[in-house]
């Protein structure tokens, strides 16, 4: 199988609604999305990275120069695993080098006809949906937004929080909503150790767990501050890599780990990191980044491994999108359905393409 070259293209896809973290607010999706032609078959990549280096220091700018100039060049070959290898002695840019091993990957299984889900070990034909909530305007529209997604059948909810929106959002969604709603909070990274006493107050609401409360680059304070809370610790940002999570577990950094492949650079890091995990009995769920179909697709079948325990941010597309570039991915009694079809199962409409581009260029190999 021969490598023919990259299409690259930005998408704007407007949110169903603004979706805000401690870290900024989000109106719509700028996605880089990636077609790569090989001789036998074509595969597609979705680039996670966001319009502005917030969440981590990758922006969809930053990612189409770099797939341009070094890592498209630096390939020798369409099998994915050795094009990672290749793309390594590029430092950082996971975001962008797990795009073109996405694609890489989507093409070599659909030529082999065999599914991202039973290439990646999947045991599961479905996985349970849960939904993150942004920071909301109010406390009673937060909680009518929660009140709509239970509704939905969402069986976990994740509420977004920062100084000043986390122990009243939290409070209140149990009040209203009972104890059996399975419930937990993310940080991005909003607090330092020294909010340590306010943090353990959340112990009073049987989280399911808190994730990345402080810096990306601060495992030893997490470390510390999982000695003074009683909800269990997770890390998002700070899990780079396989190894970056067999670390902050012996350091005691974190008691579960939320994967996302685009923030470890790739599907075969992500499964190593699961593996890392499920060899340590640290539980893992999948995270997202407002993924479109594509990124949806691959994130389901990752997320269908034995060791995700625990429900991820895998939503239906209409939690996103008013329209999904691809046969959208719908909520069937809480869980969304692993695709079975070769590669990622999935594929964009050409219609919905055309009309939501900003910007495609070719990239001979
Ligand atoms: O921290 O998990 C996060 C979205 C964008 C960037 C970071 C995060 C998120 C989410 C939403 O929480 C996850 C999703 O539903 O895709
Ligand atoms: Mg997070």
């Amino acid at each position: 199988m021969k490598l023919e070259g990259f299409e690259l293209r930005r998408i704007r896809m407007p949110l169903r609604t603004p979706f805000r973290t401690s870290f900024g607010t989000e109106h719509e999706r700028d996605v880089l999305l990636l077609r790569v032609v090989t001789s036998e078959s074509e595969g597609w990549g979705e680039c996670v990275a966001m319009s502005s280096p917030l969440y981590s220091a990758e922006y969809v700018s930053g990612a189409v120069s770099v797939i341009k100039r070094f890592l498209i060049p630096s390939l020798s070959t369409v099998d994915a695993s050795r094009a990672v290898r290749d793309m390594a002695r590029f430092k950082g840019h996971p975001m962008a080098k797990a795009a073109v091993e996405m694609a890489l990957l989507d093409a070599q299984l659909r030529a082999s006809g065999m599914s991202f889900g039973t290439f990646l070990g999947a045991v599961r034909e479905s996985v349970p949906a849960g939904v993150s909530v942004g920071i909301a305007p109010s406390i009673p529209s937060l909680l009518s937004t929660v009140e709509d997604y239970l509704a939905q059948g969402y069986v976990r909810i994740k509420l977004k929080i920062e100084p000043g929106w986390d122990v009243s959002p939290v409070r209140a969604v149990r009040e209203r909503f009972g104890d059996d709603v399975q419930l937990q909070v993310d940080a991005n990274a909003a607090y330092t150790l020294a909010d340590a006493r306010h943090l353990a107050r959340l112990d009073d609401f049987d989280l399911l767990l808190i994730e990345q409360p402080l810096a990306e680059d601060d495992l030893r304070d997490h470390a510390a501050l999982a000695r003074l809370i009683r909800t269990p610790l997770c890390l998002d940002e700070s899990i780079t890599s396989a190894k970056a999570a067999a670390f902050a577990i012996s350091l005691g950094a974190c008691q579960v780990v939320n994967i996302k492949p685009g923030r470890v650079g790739g599907y075969l890091e992500a499964r190593r990191v699961h593996d890392v995990c499920v060899a340590h009995g640290v539980p893992v769920w999948c995270g997202g980044m407002l993924e479109t179909g594509l990124g949806r697709a691959a994130n389901v079948a990752l997320a269908a491994l034995p060791g995700f325990v625990l429900p991820g941010d895998t939503s239906a597309s209409d939690r996103y999108y008013v329209e999904d570039i691809t046969e959208p991915f719908v909520l069937e009694g809480g869980r969304v359905r692993v695709p079975g079809g070769a590669g990622l199962g999935v594929v964009p409409d050409g219609d919905a393409l055309g009309e939501r581009s900003t910007w495609v260029e070719w990239v001979p190999v």
